[in-house]
């Protein structure tokens, strides 16, 4: 329903109806974007060379994109995993070559789930800096977002 027609015809109901005209053209493709937000990393502390990468990636747009590559100057090799129990209640992960994010949603990248890996990383990520990272999507292209390093749950290691 929409919220200036029930507010007009509420206050202005004689009025509204004769002035009926043609609602002036909205952009209404403005906002249609690929949103990229929350992200941060977890440190790496005591000398291990890996590290997870979170975030969420909204889809603004009418059309379904794919996460296709992720690339970082602080690690090696960055790679997207999702993790899931098996049957015996451990924690596995694997990767995975593309993630998709359908139109009008948005997919999250958490503590226990869907993540980036940074394997080989070369130089530790230390609370408080920002680790950039460049994600590259089908359609939307390569899109650069630094991830602040911040504690948080870990990665748990397991399934590596
Ligand atoms: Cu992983």
């Amino acid at each position: 329903m929409n919220k200036a027609l029930v507010l007009c015809a509420a206050l202005f109901a004689a009025a509204c109806g004769q002035t009926q005209s043609p609602a002036p053209t909205a952009p209404q493709e403005a906002a249609a974007t690929l949103e990229l937000r929350d992200a941060w990393a977890a440190p790496t502390p005591g000398g291990v060379d890996v590290s997870a990468g979170y975030l969420t990636i909204a889809n603004g747009t009418s059309a379904e994109d794919q996460l296709i590559a992720v690339a970082s100057a602080r690690a090696e090799r960055v790679e997207i995993h999702e993790m899931t129990m098996d049957e015996a209640g451990v924690m596995r992960m694997r990767a995975v070559n593309s993630l998709a994010v359908p139109a009008g949603e948005e997919i999250n990248l958490g503590p226990g789930g869907l993540h980036l890996m940074f394997f080989g990383v070369t130089q530790p990520f230390a609370l408080g800096e920002e680790i950039p990272v460049t994600l590259t999507f089908a359609n939307a292209g390569a899109i650069d977002v630094v991830l602040p390093v911040r504690a948080g749950a870990t990665h748990g290691g397991g399934g590596h």
